[in-house]
């Protein structure tokens, strides 16, 4: 990653809603099947498609306004339709490091769900159109699920000293997967988590 800038002056960037790229970005990170392998329920299917070339299930672009007395970042990300067996295309999902960091998600373009999951085990989910706007509270896990056809594009605004906290996500996912089931979404219980419900 590069080092962050201090621009004490106002700054604008422009974003496209179609393609979730905007400018000025300074990152971008891809994440493909092989990323997120032990995220998906079905390992078999893992397998079959990173052997059929690892398709891309998401983009991360990312702005840091970082002045000398605040740190607010901006990051779009934009999640290609597709599924691994019967499980939609999703983000890895984490918690923020620091515990009183909350963050605000904007959906621009796609379906979907966020599912957002506290320590203490509540789960609550948020039913995404464009134009839908979710704050998620300090101390909960928050992930991205697209459902629908075309790319699922958000804007997510948080602290950049919030830091990523994936390691409880990779040890257990979240209370429920998000599976096809006749053409609709359906939530179905972890099976990583033998007594959830
Ligand atoms: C977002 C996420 C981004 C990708 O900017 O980092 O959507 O999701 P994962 O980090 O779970 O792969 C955010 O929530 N920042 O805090
Ligand atoms: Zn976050």
């Amino acid at each position: 990653m590069k080092p962050v800038e201090i621009n004490d002056l106002p700054t604008s960037v422009w974003l496209d809603i179609n393609t979730g790229v905007f400018e000025p970005c300074v990152e971008i990170s891809r994440r493909k099947v092989s990323d997120l392998a032990m995220m998906f329920a079905d390992q078999e299917a893992v397998q079959q498609l990173i052997a059929q070339g690892d398709p891309v299930v998401y983009d991360i672009r990312y702005h840091p306004f970082q002045t000398s007395t605040s740190d607010m970042a901006l990051g779009v990300s934009t999640i290609y339709p597709g599924k691994v067996g019967d499980e939609y295309h999703m983000t890895k999902g984490h918690f923020h490091v620091r515990m009183d960091q909350p963050e605000i998600y904007f959906c621009v373009r796609g379906t979907g769900f966020l599912l957002m999951e506290s320590k203490e085990g509540d789960f609550q989910v948020a039913e995404w159109r464009p134009g839908t706007i979710t704050h998620i509270p300090p101390q909960y896990a928050h992930r991205v699920v697209n459902t629908g056809p075309e790319p699922l594009i958000w804007v997510a605004s948080y602290h950049l000293a919030a830091g990523h906290d994936y390691e409880p996500i990779i040890a257990r996912g979240f209370a429920k997967i998000v599976v096809e089931k006749d053409g609709q979404p359906v939530f179905l219980p972890n099976p990583r988590r033998p007594n959830s419900s």
